[in-house]
């Protein structure tokens, strides 16, 4: 079999890359490791920019998200026992988010890409990717209990960290620039209505809280935990307890959040992770396959959207007129962007959580910031410019 782009891992930035080529008429194939029930049911992230939003409606993935995705103009930070609303389009130029779920983006694209005849082979699992400095790269897959091979013009990685194409770089020739952090989240899905119309960011010595939603009758929740921690130590009324604790109010002293049955319990490591650069011969790496971000920005899903809008483009023009002027360009083109989004996540992150090494100090610095972008326009629109998302012609 042969494809013009070999897409390995059908996630958000595999699905969209997909639907981009299919409209600027490049044929590709996405072979997917796990089944579909899966790739749909796995529970990620809530929160897309506008230009996720704008390239899912070009891409053809706008209808359900335009009914049922609930554009957002804010969030709410909570540090010291107060509430700092943080308005998005009197920073921003109108920018804002909206609360639609990664399974909904992925349970749409999908259902796209079968509807239209595009490839898409769930079970097949990529082995090995070869040949990337030819001009014949080879992916290597099971699929049935059978080895088969693609032969492809190009080949995109976008099956994640934990992915193989990576792997197809020489070592020699990328560098993985990586932190991790000293705590991790206890993320839950609960069949309650959400705390507050925006989300809830929550600074507290007791650690940090997000409150944030999937519906109007659905909460999704998240505790900072320590790294390690089993999911079992926190049953229904831990979880409910140390939300209130943590979200509370200094003159709302009764409040409490509304409870309801708790549907889903995990826990999840925070990483910051880069590997450069994101292109190698004719092997190029999209999403989290080449950088992981702590989910404390919202920004995972949003990156893995960006890449797969600037990857189709240049491949639309190497279509259309044979440059790779625009291929030559991705990399240094995402890593502007992933760089700023790294750090903006990380700041988020550390100014945020409770390291358990912390000192009195470091407290007082991360509650002097806090009140430093409550209280400035400035400051505030660095945090709203970042969290809307960078245009993406000019990341930084
Ligand atoms: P994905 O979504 O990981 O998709 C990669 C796909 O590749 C497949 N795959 C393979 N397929 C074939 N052969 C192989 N050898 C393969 N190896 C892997 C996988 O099955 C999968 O379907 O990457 P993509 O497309 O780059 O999308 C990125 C986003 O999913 C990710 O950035 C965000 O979800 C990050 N993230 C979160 N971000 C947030 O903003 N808020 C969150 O609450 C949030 N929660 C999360 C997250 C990421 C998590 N992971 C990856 C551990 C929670 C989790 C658990
Ligand atoms: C989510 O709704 O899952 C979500 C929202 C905002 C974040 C992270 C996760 O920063």
């Amino acid at each position: 079999m042969h494809t013009t782009v070999g897409i390995v891992g059908g996630g958000p930035a595999g699905l969209l890359l997909a639907r981009l080529l299919h409209r600027a008429g490049v044929d590709s194939v996405v072979l997917e490791a796990r089944d579909r029930a899966y790739v749909e049911r796995r529970q990620r992230a809530g929160i897309l920019e506008q230009a996720t939003v704008d390239a899912l409606r070009a891409a053809g993935a706008g209808a359900r998200l335009d009914a049922e995705g609930i554009p957002h103009d804010g969030i709410e930070l909570r540090f010291d026992g107060q509430a700092h609303r943080i308005d998005f389009p009197s920073l921003t130029d109108g920018r804002r988010v909206w609360v639609y779920a990664q399974t909904e983006v992925v349970k749409d694209l999908i259902a796209l890409q079968l509807a239209d005849g595009g490839t898409l082979s769930f079970g097949a699992q990529v082995r090995a990717v070869e040949g990337v400095d030819t001009d014949r790269p080879v992916i290597r897959y099971l699929h049935e209990g059978r080895e088969q091979t693609l032969t492809c013009d190009y080949v995109v990685g976008c099956d994640g960290f934990h992915g193989v194409a990576r792997a197809a770089v020489p070592a020699a020739e990328r560098t993985t620039y990586e932190r991790t952090y000293p705590y991790s989240w206890l993320g839950v899905l609960a069949e309650a209505p959400p705390v507050y119309e925006e989300l809830i960011y929550a600074h507290s010595d007791r650690g940090f809280a997000l409150a944030s939603m999937r519906s109007p009758h659905v909460s999704r929740l998240y505790l900072q935990v320590e790294n390690g921690a089993d999911p079992a130590a926190w049953p229904d009324e831990r979880i409910w307890d140390e939300l209130d604790a943590r979200l509370a109010l200094r003159d709302a002293p009764g409040w409490r959040l509304r409870r309801g049955p708790i549907t889903q319990k995990s826990v999840l490591p925070m990483r910051s992770s880069v590997t450069e650069p994101m292109r190698y011969g004719r092997l190029f790496l999209a999403g989290d396959a080449a950088h992981i971000v702590p989910p404390t920005g919202a920004k995972g899903l949003n990156l893995a959207a960006a890449d797969a809008i600037v990857l189709a483009r240049a491949f639309a023009r190497w279509a259309a007129n044979g440059s790779t002027e625009l291929l030559d360009a991705y990399s240094a083109t995402c890593l502007r962007r992933v760089w700023r989004a790294e750090h903006f996540s990380y700041a988020m992150t550390t100014t945020l959580h409770n390291d358990p090494a912390q000192s009195g100090f470091d407290t007082r610095l991360q509650l002097s910031q806090l009140a430093r972008i409550a209280d400035s326009p400035h400051a505030a629109a660095e945090l709203a410019q970042n969290y809307v998302g960078l245009p993406l012609d000019s990341p930084a």
